[in-house]
């Protein structure tokens, strides 16, 4: 059914009318308009994924909502955006399933200074295609 999307689409469009989100365009932001090229492996209306410029790990993509709609960070996030969120964690499982990490993967979303996030744009990282560690540091 395309239910649960046109609801996914419909709050999203309501969360953009309700609330014009002030900050800076990102980087990302230009990766979605084709203005900066990336390695996109996996598309839909509300999600793109592309692969890490800078790879910590053999296999290493980014999951992000083509439109931010104030998702500047996870620690942003509101009841609108619950939709949305589920429809990204979902697409990291689609992608990683794509990139045959049948072995497994870790998915992180990095918030804010201390979670040493760079580019303010939600994003998750997939990381996989070899042994990973735990903790990260
Ligand atoms: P962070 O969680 O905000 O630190 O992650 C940002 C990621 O975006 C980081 O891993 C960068 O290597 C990656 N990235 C990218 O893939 N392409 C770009 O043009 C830029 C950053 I700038």
């Amino acid at each position: 059914s395309a239910a649960p999307h046109d609801e996914v689409l419909a709050a999203q469009e309501a969360h953009l009318k309700g609330l014009a989100d002030s900050e800076e365009r990102t980087i990302f932001d230009k990766i979605v308009s084709k203005e900066i090229p990336a390695t996109v492996i996996y598309e839909d209306s509300l999600a793109l994924a592309f692969r890490d410029i800078n790879p910590q790990a053999k296999t290493h993509f980014l999951v992000i909502p083509k439109i931010r709609a104030g998702l500047t960070r996870l620690s942003k996030s509101t009841e609108d955006h619950k939709a949305l969120l589920g429809h990204l964690m979902y697409t990291a499982a689609l992608v990683a399933k794509q990139e045959k990490l049948d072995a497994g993967y870790r998915v992180v979303v990095n918030d804010g200074v201390e979670g040493c996030q760079s580019v303010y744009h939600l994003h998750l990282h997939v990381l996989g295609g070899q042994q990973l560690s735990w903790p990260p540091g």
